[in-house]
């Protein structure tokens, strides 16, 4: 299966519980695709404009209370607001798109850590996309409390959702491990960086051959 669109464009998500490594390799990724001759553009989620960055701000905020349905929203807003404003006229452009999160987030946080209806959720994320997907999903696998520790040896001050309680994050966790279908690899986050990088790298090589002649980058 080619990953990339018609005219060299394609739409990489990296996903995976906190601190599992997802921007470490979107900048390796980024680095290695441009090396290999691809106009690449990262972007974060909630994120990447003005109203997606305000959006995460409330998202995130950890004074902040909110209902379990105004965060979904939040979430979605962003998404929306990212997907038709910026990551649709890149691909649009033939550009390479890398998120750093996208939809297995929503399901991962707001369906199995917030309890709400997965149907419901995902038919809202539809409409927020405009039923774009990705075409290469890069999930990096963890166990437990590793991210939390890599984040805290990095001074990350924690965020709303990071605040919450081990089972949270363990149900959270459970939906990234799980995640499966023909445009998903999973990666062993416990891997070195380099070694996470070489191992997306030969996935997205495979999966670009057209684009990106084997022996490139
Ligand atoms: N959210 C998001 C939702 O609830 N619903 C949604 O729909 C979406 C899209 C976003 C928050 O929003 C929530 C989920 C999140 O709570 P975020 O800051 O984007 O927050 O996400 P985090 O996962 O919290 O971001 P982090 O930056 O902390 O984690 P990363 O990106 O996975 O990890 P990274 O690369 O920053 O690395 C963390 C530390 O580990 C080291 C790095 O040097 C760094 O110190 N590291 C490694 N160490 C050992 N081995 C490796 N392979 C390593 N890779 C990186």
């Amino acid at each position: 299966m080619a990953v990339g669109g018609e005219s060299g464009s394609a739409f990489i998500a990296i996903e995976g519980p906190e601190g599992a490594g997802k921007t470490t390799l979107a900048q390796r990724l980024a680095s290695r695709l441009r090396n290999a001759g691809a106009d690449v553009l990262e972007v974060r989620e909630p994120g990447g404009t003005p109203v997606a960055e305000a959006a995460r701000r409330l998202a995130l905020d950890p004074d902040l209370e909110m209902s379990p349905l105004a965060e979904l929203f939040l979430m979605l807003a962003a998404r929306a607001d990212l997907v038709s404003r910026v990551i649709r006229p890149a691909l649009a452009s033939g550009r390479v798109v890398i998120t750093d999160r996208f939809d297995l987030s929503t399901e991962a946080y707001q369906v199995a850590g917030r309890g709400l209806p997965r149907k419901a959720v995902l038919e809202a994320n539809r409409l927020a996309t405009g039923e774009l997907k990705p075409h290469l999903t890069i999930v990096l696998d963890l166990p437990d409390g590793v991210g939390e520790a890599r984040q805290a040896a990095a001074g990350k001050p924690k965020d709303r959702m990071e605040r919450e309680a081990a089972g949270w994050h363990a149900r959270v966790g459970r939906v990234f491990a799980g995640a499966s279908g023909p445009a998903v690899i999973h990666i062993d986050g416990t891997c070195s960086p380099e070694e996470v990088e070489l191992r997306a790298w030969e996935a997205v090589r495979g999966r670009l051959g057209e684009t990106f002649p084997k022996g490139q980058g």
